[in-house]
């Protein structure tokens, strides 16, 4: 993110009741000399994507997460490919983080830590999150070629931290075998969207916040 970032005031979130469903959304809008992103995200959808970042297997992680997290996201990125896929994998992933926080709210109810494990094929990968307010990433994996299509797999990386730092999740991902990168990768961001579902989601014997000192922040 540089000092000539232009975050403009566009965020919003909601909890709307529509004949007693959570509805819980998020809309950014985030300009910077690098990459011009606009996503809308509902928490508690049913895995609806339109997705243009201009690297097709990165669109397809993207829908893969928000598939297994039930996710509704619209999202488009107009990024310096011309560069490389670098600042438009790591501004998504900032972006759609934030939007998480945004949509998550004062995160009252909610599971907050959750778990998955995903095969795909010969690939198994592992996620463990906490919606805890401290942000940190443990990533633990390694992809066999530089690139997967027009996606540099060290990018993944990068997407999960941006991802995990701005919205505020302690997240390990892990690889634990596996031969072929589209399989891994698959498997880790498929992952990634179990645990998001499960965490995020209202549990009604929960009271406020759970948290041992009474607060996330
Ligand atoms: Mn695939």
């Amino acid at each position: 993110m540089g000092a000539t970032e232009q975050l403009r005031p566009h965020t919003a979130h909601a909890k709307i009741h529509q004949g007693g469903i959570l509805m819980r959304t998020a809309a950014i809008t985030r300009t910077t000399r690098e990459t011009d992103i606009t996503l809308t995200l509902t928490l508690d959808g049913s895995g609806k994507t339109s997705l243009s970042t201009g690297i097709g297997f990165f669109d397809h992680m993207l829908d893969a997460l928000c598939r297994f997290g039930q996710l509704d996201l619209a999202l488009t990125c107009r990024g310096d490919l011309h560069v490389d896929a670098h600042h438009t994998v790591e501004d998504v992933g900032i972006c759609l983080g934030r939007a998480i926080r945004d949509a998550l709210g004062d995160r009252a109810g909610i599971r907050r830590a959750a778990s998955a494990y995903m095969p795909m094929d010969e690939a198994l990968a592992f996620a463990a999150l906490d919606i805890s307010g401290r942000p940190y990433l443990v990533f633990d994996a390694e992809f066999a070629a530089p690139m997967c299509g027009q996606f540099d797999t060290q990018l993944a990386e990068e997407f999960f931290r941006a991802f995990a730092v701005n919205a505020g999740l302690t997240l390990h991902l892990k690889v634990l075998y596996g031969k072929n990168d589209h399989h891994k990768l698959e498997a880790l961001y498929k992952a990634l969207g179990l645990a998001l579902r499960d965490a995020a989601s209202i549990d009604n014997r929960i009271e406020g916040v759970l948290s041992t000192k009474g607060s996330l922040d």
